[in-house]
């Protein structure tokens, strides 16, 4: 039993042993040992250098009346296992270039350095380093940025919400300043801008109501100072007015027209001239419509009939029209002479398709042609034959000819 004992007490001891050196590997009789390896790589030292606040120097170690060495509580760069964990510990006493007690901003030089404890690896983020220099400047900056963007909101909120042109950009200040200028700037602007996109679209509606009751605007007070919500309200407002002539005069436009249809003009008095004018359009698209339908009845009645003759209208202006359509049909003189050509010529009767609507007028001048011919060749005959009785006899034809053509 006692030799187990002993053996876990060795063991303990040869264990702490190797624990309480691991970290420095060693110092020689000054105190001191060059930088490993491996101390190097983690970037804890380079050459040469002192443990526990050393140099030769005892005074600094706490030491007992009997010489046994206390484990000083001061620390040496190399006590460290990463550069994050000197950083911690720099930063948990709130040590800077001038307050280094431990020696680890000036590598146990007692020197004022740059603020920066120990060996920093490169790419390492200084602005964890309290009170190094580039934390202040980060703090300096971050401030800037704060305090920038402060400035800027209020700015953009009220550029947005008149509807001034953006302008983001501080005339003073630090770049970080300015940077937070503009992004508060833009952050108001946007929302002054959505506040005044709301507020029109009420002020627009606002005006529309206004609009559908009366046709004298009145801005309320709380759009008056602002040209966008005044021009909203009076935009509402002009729409609804708008809306309501418009339905006014399609009113006064149908009256004229079934007026019109009647010809019985009875123009609206005491409105608007533009209810009066759109009243008389009706009027008269409806009167344009009737002479349209009387010109084409009598033009088409001239294809029927070989002279004018007065339709049975009881109205004399459609007659008129009637009688205007009638006489604007040059188409019969065609049919006519085309007719009339073709019986002069003797051919027999044949009515070309195109001339089918004036069949009568065609068939009219045919015959009227076809006597012409007919006398025509009894002239020839008579000249031929010469004497009284042979005219005489063709006379008698000619004449027979006729009664025959009235009886068929
Ligand atoms: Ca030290
Ligand atoms: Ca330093």
């Amino acid at each position: 039993m006692e030799k187990k004992v002993f053996l876990f007490t060795l063991l303990f001891v040869l264990l702490f042993g190797t624990f309480a050196s691991a970290h420095s590997g060693g110092t020689d009789s000054s105190g001191g040992h060059n930088c490993s390896d491996k101390s190097k790589a983690k970037g804890l030292c380079t050459g040469y250098h002192y443990h526990n606040g050393g140099g030769g120097s005892t005074s600094t170690g706490g030491s007992t009346s009997s010489g046994a060495t206390i484990i000083n509580s001061e620390k040496d760069c190399t006590d460290f296992a990463s550069y994050d964990e000197v950083v911690a510990y720099w930063n948990e006493k709130g040590y800077s270039a001038t307050n280094d007690p431990e020696n680890l901003d000036g590598w146990g030089n007692g020197v004022v350095d740059d603020g920066i404890p120990c060996e920093v690896p490169s790419g390492y983020d200084l602005t964890k380093i309290n009170n190094s220099p580039a934390q202040i400047q980060h703090k300096q900056e971050e401030q800037d940025l704060a305090s920038g963007e402060q400035a800027g909101y209020p700015n953009g909120l009220n550029d947005g919400y008149q509807e001034i042109t953006s302008n983001n950009v501080a005339s003073t200040g630090s770049e970080a300043y300015k940077v937070g200028y503009a992004t508060g700037y833009n952050r108001g602007y946007d929302e002054g801008k959505t506040k005044i996109t709301a507020e029109k679209t009420k002020a627009t509606s606002d005006g529309y109501a206004l609009g559908q009751k009366q046709d004298t605007i009145d801005i309320p007070t709380s759009y008056i100072n602002h040209t966008g919500l005044k021009q909203s309200f009076e935009a509402g407002f002009n729409k609804a007015v708008t809306e309501r002539v418009e339905v006014k005069k399609k009113e006064y436009k149908e009256l004229g027209y079934t007026d019109g249809k009647k010809d019985m003009s009875n123009a609206p008095k005491d409105v608007e001239e533009a209810y009066v004018t759109a009243y008389l359009e009706g009027y008269n698209t409806a009167q344009e419509e009737l002479k349209d339908k009387y010109l084409k009845q009598g033009y088409e009645a001239a294809f029927t009939i070989l002279k004018y003759t007065k339709p049975t209208i009881d109205n004399e202006k459609f007659i008129g029209w009637y009688k205007e359509g009638f006489e604007s049909n040059t188409e019969v003189k065609q049919i006519g002479d085309a007719g009339l050509a073709l019986g002069q010529a003797g051919e027999s009767y044949k009515l070309p398709s195109k001339y089918k609507s004036g069949e009568v007028i065609f068939k009219h001048f045919y015959e009227q042609g076809l006597k012409e011919y007919e006398e025509q060749q009894s002239d020839n005959q008579k000249a031929a034959v010469g004497g009284i009785g042979a005219l005489a006899f063709v006379w008698l034809g000619r004449r027979f000819y006729v009664a025959k053509k009235m009886i068929g």
